[in-house]
């Protein structure tokens, strides 16, 4: 049987795999790993440093790009935001509204933040782990 250490060894070389896997160079410039640590670490200094994202975290950092404050983020607001929090280009900022933006109706609204912290709680415990988010990150940059 594996011990703890060793079972974490084999699960960081099984996502390392994955990602390089994900990450082939013949595809355009998306959000890498790199940002996706970045996003989540900023995500958790606004709240309570647990190691794991909250809805309610995850709906802070939504805010954060709801720079009018009316509640949605438009493209506009979300690709300032990206770009300029250095998370990545313009284009891959593109691609992640249309992937966030999950029923098209061309603006990122509560509706479509809960369904996301859905979609990235894999194993449905309330909580989106770092590795959880990066799986899912580097699957929503295909
Ligand atoms: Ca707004
Ligand atoms: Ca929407």
């Amino acid at each position: 049987m594996l011990s703890r250490l060793g079972f974490a060894f084999v699960l960081a070389g099984f996502y390392a795999t994955f990602i390089s896997i994900r990450s082939h160079p013949a595809r355009p410039p998306l959000p890498s790993p790199k940002n996706a640590t970045e996003l989540f670490r900023l995500a958790e200094s606004r709240g309570n440093h647990t190691g794991y994202l909250t809805l309610n975290e995850v709906d802070d950092i939504y805010h954060v790009f709801d720079e009018n404050n009316d509640g949605n983020v438009t493209e506009v607001e979300f690709v300032h935001g990206w770009v300029g929090r250095g998370l990545g280009t313009n284009s891959s900022a593109y691609k992640m509204f249309e992937n966030a933006d999950t029923d098209h109706n061309s603006v990122i609204t509560m509706l479509d933040i809960s369904r996301i912290f859905t979609y990235f709680d894999r194993n449905y415990d309330g909580h989106i782990s770092l590795i959880e988010f990066i799986i899912v990150w580097t699957s929503l940059a295909l």
